[in-house]
């Protein structure tokens, strides 16, 4: 795209923006002013070390030497692939000034200079945007799928219903191939042999946005020759194997509960905090939403107390509670009593309780589309994931300190924690953006349900964007100075 229609199109943002949203950051750059602004707000600083993936919080290093060197690779020192992403000439230095960066423009390296659209989106989607040219569409309806909304507050095709942006298939304009330059950059949005796969779990970028992946995707065809799947024997699902199968096989195999690439120790590679996010609410995550009740509810002690039907009684929580006491805690009465015991201090071992979540004749939670990897996620978070929770609370009250708290809510417990104040506001009254009809504050949740709000400040809300502090690796206690603070001083 020519300087000229830069200018035309970025004077359209600026219109755009202050005829429909007055107060709304411009989007189409990473960050507004190298803060939590745009992707930046959830993304965090792209050149910071132990990126931790949003969509398999995974540790993925460093986001912006995984673009540059492992992406992109690059064998011509004269084809920058600094340009892929940077855009302009700075006329007093001659250099590409380094900041901003932009979505859609940039000098070229590797292409036409659309910078991140270049792997980000797809020419074929143009067209079918009320404010941009359309080409992301399957990067915004990903983000709509798994619950983030603040896309739709803009983009009129990141709503599903408005638009089907084109399959999984369809490669996005820098997935050309052969390149002799830029060596290792992706080759195949199906990502059959792992062309658009290089950090975290095996998945490349959902590039349609449905929520599936790859060759997963009914879009895809399964490719020919063999590939490594790391198969769990229904019997001993703890003792995991490295097998080579057909390609062709995959999608098969995936469904008999094995998972693409090689084997790693299931509880090493377990997630705690996909777990407690689980333990919440686990179809918000994974799996699909339960229809029936679960087969233990018609087991509970007191059949009255407790009248919830259908998807709310597979909530680990709704039967072992928030503080994992089960009926010697919170649930001991009211209208969530079931009578069932709780899981803190089991003395179960790990293999013992993935089993236990598995049991068809028990938990049963293979049933609803969980598989293995996802029960050891569960088992790692109530093996490590649990905090007693009669150490920060007396009665109903946090005992933390509420001016630590504050600091905690404003500015983030440390790593990528931006802090609650970014999305829930100073005074805890701002809905998400996104979430106009949000009102469970986190000062009403802190003074209602102590125990709740300690999990969530922890573990995040499922199907969200709010990630709780432990996925920065922030501790019980500062959750109950968080827990402080929202109680104490916030309006
Ligand atoms: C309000 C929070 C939020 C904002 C703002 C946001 N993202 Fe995301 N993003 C997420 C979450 C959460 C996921 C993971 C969703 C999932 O797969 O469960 C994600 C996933 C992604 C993915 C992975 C997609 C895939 O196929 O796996 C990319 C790439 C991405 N975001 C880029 C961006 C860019 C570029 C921007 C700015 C234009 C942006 N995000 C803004 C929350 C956000
Ligand atoms: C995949 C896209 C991409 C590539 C390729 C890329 N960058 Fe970046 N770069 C970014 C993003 C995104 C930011 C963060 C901008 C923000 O925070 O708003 C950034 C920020 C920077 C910054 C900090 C700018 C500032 O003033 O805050 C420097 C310096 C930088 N890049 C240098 C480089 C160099 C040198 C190369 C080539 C070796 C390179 N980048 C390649 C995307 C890229
Ligand atoms: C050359 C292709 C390419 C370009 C250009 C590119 N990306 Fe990516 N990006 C990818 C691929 C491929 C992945 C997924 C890697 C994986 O799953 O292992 C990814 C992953 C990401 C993620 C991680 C999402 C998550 O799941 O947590 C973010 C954020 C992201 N890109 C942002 C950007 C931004 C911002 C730009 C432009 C400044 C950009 N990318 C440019 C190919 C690219
Ligand atoms: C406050 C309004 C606003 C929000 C919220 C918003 N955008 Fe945008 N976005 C814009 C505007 C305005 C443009 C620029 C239109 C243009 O110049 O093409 C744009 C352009 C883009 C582009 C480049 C153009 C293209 O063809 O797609 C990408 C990528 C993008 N947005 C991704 C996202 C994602 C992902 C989200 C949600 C996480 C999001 N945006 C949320 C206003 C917004
Ligand atoms: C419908 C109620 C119900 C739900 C929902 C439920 N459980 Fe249980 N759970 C029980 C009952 C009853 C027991 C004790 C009897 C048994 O072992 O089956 C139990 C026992 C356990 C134990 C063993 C505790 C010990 O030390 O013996 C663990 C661990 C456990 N559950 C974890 C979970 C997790 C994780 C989830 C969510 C994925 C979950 N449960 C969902 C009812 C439930
Ligand atoms: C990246 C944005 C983001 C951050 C950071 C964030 N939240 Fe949230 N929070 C959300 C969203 C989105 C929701 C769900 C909105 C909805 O249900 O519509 C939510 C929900 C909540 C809820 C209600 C849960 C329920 O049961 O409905 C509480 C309480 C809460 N957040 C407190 C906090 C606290 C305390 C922090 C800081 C430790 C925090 N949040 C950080 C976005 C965020
Ligand atoms: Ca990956
Ligand atoms: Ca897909
Ligand atoms: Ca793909």
């Amino acid at each position: 795209m020519s300087r000229s229609v830069f200018f035309v199109s970025y004077l359209a943002v600026v219109m755009v923006l202050v005829m429909f949203a007055p107060d709304a950051a411009a989007f189409p750059k990473y960050s507004q002013d190298r803060d939590a602004t745009n992707c930046r707000l959830c993304h965090g600083d792209f050149r910071a070390d132990n990126y931790l993936s949003n969509s398999d919080r995974k540790d993925w290093g460093n986001l912006h030497n995984l673009h540059r060197n492992v992406i992109l690779g690059e064998s011509d020192p004269d084809v920058s692939r600094c340009d892929t992403c940077h855009f302009g000439i700075d006329p007093n230095t001659g250099r590409t000034p380094r900041f901003p960066v932009f979505m859609s423009q940039s000098n070229g390296g590797l292409g036409d200079g659309i910078s991140c659209l270049g792997c980000h989106g797809r020419a074929e989607d143009a067209g079918n945007d009320g404010i941009s040219g359309g080409l992301a569409a399957g990067l915004r309806q990903h983000h709509t799928n798994a619950g983030v909304n603040q896309c739709m507050v803009c983009h009129s095709d990141a709503v599903p219903a408005n638009y089907t942006p084109v399959g999984e298939n369809v490669q996005p304009p820098y997935y050309f191939t052969p390149d002799d330059v830029f060596l290792f950059k992706p080759t195949d949005a199906c990502s059959s042999f792992g062309e658009e796969n290089y950090a975290g779990i095996w998945a490349g970028l959902d590039n349609d946005g449905d929520g599936v992946y790859d060759v997963l995707d009914a879009d895809c065809t399964a490719p020919f020759g063999k590939i490594s799947v790391c198969h769990v024997p229904p019997d001993n699902p703890g003792n995991l194997k490295t097998i080579t199968v057909n390609a062709a096989s995959l999608v098969t195999h995936v469904g008999h509960g094995d998972e693409p690439g090689e084997c790693e120790d299931p509880f090493d590679s377990a997630d705690t905090v996909l777990g407690g996010r689980m333990y919440d609410k686990f179809w918000s995550e994974a799996g699909s939403e339960p229809v029936a009740d679960h087969p233990l509810w018609a087991t509970r002690p007191d059949l009255t107390s407790n009248p919830r039907t259908g998807p709310d009684t597979w909530r680990c929580k709704e039967c072992h509670g928030w503080d994992y006491k089960g009926v010697n805690g919170a649930y001991a009465s009211g209208s969530h009593r079931t009578g069932f015991p709780g899981i803190f201090g089991t003395a179960l071992t790990f293999q013992e309780i993935v089993e236990l979540l598995a049991d068809p004749t028990g938990h049963d939670y293979r049933s609803q589309g969980l598989t293995y990897f996802d029960l050891w996620d569960l088992t790692k978070f109530v093996v490590v994931g649990q905090v007693d929770t009669a150490t920060i609370l007396a009665g109903d009250q946090f005992t933390g300190d509420a001016g630590v708290g504050q600091g905690w809510y404003e500015g983030g417990v440390g790593g990528e924690d931006q802090g609650c104040a970014v999305c829930h506001g100073a005074d805890g009254m701002t809905p998400p953006l996104g979430h106009p009809e949000f009102d469970e504050f986190p000062q009403v949740l802190a003074r209602g349900n102590p125990w709740e709000f300690q999990h969530k400040v922890r573990y995040g809300h499922p199907g969200t964007e709010m990630p709780g502090i432990a996925v920065s690796g922030g501790t019980s206690e500062q959750a109950n100075d968080i827990g402080a603070y929202s109680q104490q001083d916030l309006p």
